[in-house]
């Protein structure tokens, strides 16, 4: 075959607000030598054209590379790769992402628009898989793909997770970020960036696992900070998401790079764990927060010892560590931002109740505190959590279509109620958040003004303060008026 083109499609991800950069294909450009070019679904109306007009300009074996998130981008990919292979059939169409990562099975059966899957990180895998078809050998000794051959599924089981240290740059001078370039919390001109691979820990409810299995593989500190000054020149940030599972697994690492970006009056943001930031020294902490550490987003996950032993939280995570360290952040004046599983088997109820009451503490302890809700929707990782799952009946969808339904959306978005819980728990959820919400305005929607903040908390301090929640239909009314952003719903 001959070498055509690689189309890099993103289907529409960013839930109505400016879109967040591509780094999942930016990541796989970085290694092919084939001509390529991308399409972001959150940046062009109608995708279909968009993805047809980039195919026609390549001759040639072409290929469609489409990256996958369950939820809004998997209803947008199925049937836009339906439509693309109805017209193009000989366009090789290849899945990669947490979603076929995770469920390549179901996808390379029941997806039939769908030729390869490419698991996990596809940085080496890729390039390989080009090289396969360009010379038209046999990509199934390729480690890290499915596909389907004579009616059944077939795979080359998993790739290993390769070190970004050792991976080409991303191709900056080949394509502008500055539609990606978006206002937050931390600055007028932000933009997303990922500096390493994985998670050293198996935490047993988290998607992470799947796709990295316990490896963490970091890029040096100097190429962090080169890279920061690459954006910087080009388009002017003024702050930076570190997309990075765990971004704090090393304090050198993290106290060379704020050394090597001080200079650079930029605001960060990362996500990491409470006890590894609980052993850092004070110096590494204020020498982060000097060098524009703005907030923290840290997986404090329950208020129950018991549920964080459950989910294989690693080490010896306790609600009190979580405690002490929201108050200690804050004399760094660095924001913690603490995301909670609620309802977790095997009683919900209680799990539920008691991760409230103890989100109450945390916001006592520093008002601060970002407060991020999630139901558990369980990952495919093996535990106590999923066992207890199945065991109420809990089983994966056995087509990519059903994962379209609003229900299995819901689920991808950590906001359903599964058949373990009672409906009336995640009205109670509801009921809180909103009331959370309002009394404790979260600080990450940029566009909610100083009396905005006050009118809200205004309104809900009676219901705080009498620890009442239900009904609050002046509160939704409230907040719908002044469309209030809240964090979970644009998170990740
Ligand atoms: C940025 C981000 C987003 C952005 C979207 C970015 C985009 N592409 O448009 C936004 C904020 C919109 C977002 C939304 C959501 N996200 Co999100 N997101 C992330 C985050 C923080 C970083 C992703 C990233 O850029 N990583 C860096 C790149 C280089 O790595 P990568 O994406 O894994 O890509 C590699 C491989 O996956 C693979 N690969 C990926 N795509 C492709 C495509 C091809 C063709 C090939 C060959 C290979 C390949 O190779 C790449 C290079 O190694 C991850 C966590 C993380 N650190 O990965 C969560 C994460 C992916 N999100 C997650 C979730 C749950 C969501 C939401 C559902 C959350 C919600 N409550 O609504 C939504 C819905 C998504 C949607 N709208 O469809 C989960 C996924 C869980 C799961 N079971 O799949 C993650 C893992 C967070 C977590 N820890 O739970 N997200
Ligand atoms: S929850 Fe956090 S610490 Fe645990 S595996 Fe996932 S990313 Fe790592």
């Amino acid at each position: 075959m001959t070498r055509g083109g690689v189309v890099l499609w993103n289907p529409r991800s960013s839930l109505g607000r400016k879109p967040i950069v591509p780094l999942a294909l930016l990541s796989i450009a970085a290694g092919i030598d084939w001509p390529w070019a991308i399409v972001d679904s959150n940046l062009v109306g109608d995708p279909v054209a968009a993805l047809e007009a980039a195919l026609r300009a390549f001759t040639g074996t072409r290929v469609l590379a489409v990256t996958v998130m369950p939820g809004p981008q998997l209803r947008e990919a199925l049937p836009v790769c339906r439509e693309i292979k109805r017209r193009f059939p000989d366009v090789v169409v290849v899945w990669g992402g947490y979603f076929p990562t995770q469920h390549w099975e179901v996808v390379t059966r029941t997806a039939e628009c769908v030729d390869v899957v490419a698991r996990g990180h596809a940085d080496r895998t890729f390039p390989a898989l080009l090289a396969a078809l360009e010379h038209g050998t046999d990509f199934g000794r390729i480690p890290g793909l499915a596909w389907r051959s004579a009616g059944s599924v077939r795979t080359s089981g998993r790739a290993e997770v390769p070190h970004p240290r050792d991976l080409p740059p991303l191709p900056l001078e080949a394509i502008d970020l500055a539609p990606y370039v978006r206002r937050t919390v931390l600055g007028e001109r932000t933009l997303g960036y990922s500096s390493s691979y994985g998670c050293p820990f198996r935490c047993n409810f988290c998607a992470v696992v799947t796709m990295d299995s316990a490896t963490w593989k970091a890029q040096s500190a100097e190429g962090v900070v080169a890279m920061l000054r690459a954006l910087k020149a080009r388009y002017d940030i003024d702050s930076v998401e570190f997309y990075d599972n765990n971004f704090f697994v090393s304090e050198s690492r993290v106290a060379a790079i704020a050394r090597g970006i001080a200079d650079l009056g930029i605001r960060w943001w990362g996500e990491g764990r409470v006890d590894t930031l609980l052993k850092w020294s004070d110096e590494t902490l204020a020498l982060a927060a000097r060098s524009g550490l703005h907030m923290i987003f840290l997986g404090a996950e329950s208020g129950s010892a018991e549920t964080l032993a459950r989910m294989d939280k690693g080490g010896t995570l306790t609600p009190a560590d979580t405690l002490a360290l929201v108050a200690r952040l804050d004399r760094f004046q660095i924001i913690p931002e603490c995301s909670f599983v609620l309802g977790n088997p095997p009683d919900p109820e209680a799990d539920l109740e008691g991760t409230l009451a103890f989100v109450r503490t945390v916001k006592s302890a520093n008002p601060r505190t970002e407060i991020i809700l999630y139901l558990y929707s369980p990952e495919p990782v093996p535990g106590e959590l999923l066992s207890a799952a199945q065991e109420r009946g809990f089983r994966y969808p056995d087509s990519v279509d059903a994962w379209l339904s609003p229900r299995w959306r819901e689920f991808a978005q950590r906001r359903t109620a599964h058949s373990w819980l009672r409906p009336s728990l995640r009205t109670r959820l509801k009921e809180f958040e909103r009331v959370l919400n309002a009394y404790h305005p979260t600080s990450t929607d940029p566009h909610l003004a100083g009396p905005m903040r006050v009118l809200l908390r205004g309104l809900a301090a009676w219901r705080w303060h009498g620890r009442i929640y239900r009904l609050p239909l002046e509160l939704a009314f409230a907040q719908r008026m002044l469309r209030y952003q809240r964090p979970e719903t644009s998170g990740f």
